[in-house]
């Protein structure tokens, strides 16, 4: 059985007493036991976050860090920072730092090591833009992405990987991809997986989808066979939203 899991992405939302607030509210909730539920807070909040969610079953997950372990990188987070303040679970890829921060394969692929190199799992997020996904491209996009920045790492750390598809034109438009369009290209990057790898590691990689998921949209989305829970954005900044979309595997 695939690991269900819903991660909520705060991006640059929240500062310290906000999280407080919204952690606060969090840990009144019930998490269903088949679900790992994960926060990722700014790094100025990741040590009280992972401080206030210690004996919780909530995880905290930083959004990003830099590819190298230690140096001179002004303004930089390592790896093992991270590990430091307890936080071993990290986002990679995301669109975002893709589009305004210019992270491309062959950095996202260094990334990667790094951060499987200090024994973090990552959660690698990849997803093709509209344009592409009107030129009917969308697979060959994805496909290119995940051979580039992933499908350098050897079997055995397939088990510290988790796969967000993330199609750019989704993202905090309040359009989301629909369940179909989701469930095509999860099951297209499962298949790729599996002949790239073996169809063991396919059908054990949770693959999760992002993209303005809502209350109200993501029962329909995660009955999908192929898609494993969300990367929740805009709506993981409410602690009653995100726990409907966390609600939301029947
Ligand atoms: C996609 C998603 C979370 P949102 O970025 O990563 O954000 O749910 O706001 O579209």
């Amino acid at each position: 059985m695939r690991k269900k899991i819903v991660a909520g992405n705060w991006k640059m939302n929240n500062d310290l007493s906000q999280t407080q607030d919204l952690l606060a509210s969090l840990k009144t909730q019930v998490i269903p036991e088949d679900v790992s539920v994960m926060v990722g807070p700014s790094f100025t909040n990741l040590y009280q976050a992972f401080q206030s969610l210690k004996d919780h079953p909530i995880e905290v997950i930083a959004q990003n860090m830099h590819q190298s372990s230690e140096g001179a990188y002004t303004g930089e987070v390592s790896a093992p920072m991270l590990r430091s303040v307890g936080i071993t679970t990290v986002i990679l890829g995301h669109s975002e730092r893709r589009a305004y921060f210019n992270e491309n394969d062959a950095l996202l692929a260094e990334k990667v090591n790094t951060a499987l190199d200090n024994d973090m799992k990552v959660i690698f997020c990849f997803g093709e833009e509209l344009d592409e996904r009107k030129a009917n491209n969308h697979f060959n996009i994805v496909k290119s992405q995940l051979e580039k920045g992933l499908f350098h790492i050897s079997k055995e750390h397939w088990s510290n990987i988790v796969l967000a598809y993330e199609p750019v034109w989704a993202i905090g438009t309040g359009e989301t991809a629909s369940p179909e369009q989701a469930q095509e290209m999860h099951s297209f990057v499962r298949k790729t997986i599996a002949s790239e790898y073996t169809s063991q590691i396919a059908e054990n990689v949770s693959i999760l989808y992002g993209g303005s998921v809502k209350p109200n949209n993501a029962a329909e989305i995660f009955g999908k066979e192929d898609v494993d829970g969300g990367l929740i954005g805009g709506a993981a900044l409410d602690a009653q939203s995100f726990m409907a979309i966390v609600n939301g595997f029947g």
